[in-house]
């Protein structure tokens, strides 16, 4: 299981660099120029109403709004250029699988596109959210069928996702019942009453008692 959550820590590290040219400080005259025009101008109501709803302040808005119409001039996202941006930070691996499971993630209203306000929804629980904002955000990751439970099927699709998405550079000797197992161990910690399902409330206990997935997640913090 550490590896499971521990892999979103690791996408965090990797896309660092990457970050840094989306969200980077150069052309702030232009940040605050764009920002009046597009949001300002047209919505005033949309900053304040992000302000008020996530963990970020005015600035880093500003920042963050200037790195997502940077990269996504429309506006917004949709899962093929979701895809494509994602999968720049796994070069050795094929990252669709997860990048679509993640787009579900953050595509809450499951519209189809991710717009800025799910966007900023999304990193603020990642970056500055509670910890079980955190761990919920993170079932409802592992959720794909959104019913509430993770049962295996699901989290078998999701580890095979995240091997793909590492490659086999990062998994050279990686066995066909390797997935098997980490499933396996994954239900064995957090299927506390043995029924087959792991449901947010014995996900977020057992991932409290450990003290891996505990560091992991606090990973998440302060990288903007
Ligand atoms: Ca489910
Ligand atoms: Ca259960």
């Amino acid at each position: 299981m550490g590896a499971v959550v521990g892999t979103l820590s690791l996408q965090t590290r990797q896309r660092r660099p990457s970050r840094a040219t989306m969200f980077g400080s150069s052309n702030n005259d232009r940040v605050c120029d764009d920002l009046e025009l597009s949001v300002v101008c047209h919505r005033p109501e949309a900053l304040d109403l992000l302000e008020a709803q996530s963990n970020f302040n005015r600035k880093e808005l500003q920042v963050l709004y200037r790195g997502f119409k940077n990269e996504c001039p429309s506006g917004v996202v949709n899962e093929e250029t979701f895809k494509q941006i994602y999968s720049q930070f796994f070069p050795h691996g094929d990252a669709s699988t997860y990048a679509h499971y993640l787009f579900n993630a953050f595509d809450s209203s499951q519209s189809g596109s991710i717009k800025f306000e799910d966007f900023v929804t999304a990193l603020s629980i990642l970056l500055r959210g509670t910890t079980t904002e955190k761990l919920q955000w993170t079932f409802n990751l592992y959720d794909i069928n959104k019913d509430g439970y993770i049962n295996k099927e699901e989290m078998t699709d999701i580890v095979k996702a995240i091997y793909d998405m590492m490659g086999r550079f990062t998994y050279p000797a990686l066995k066909t019942d390797t997935t098997k197992q980490h499933v396996d161990a994954f239900f064995q910690k957090m299927d506390k009453n043995r029924d087959g399902v792991v449901t947010l409330d014995e996900f977020i206990l057992s991932c409290q008692e450990d003290e891996n997935i505990m560091r992991s997640l606090q990973l998440f913090e302060n990288v903007i």
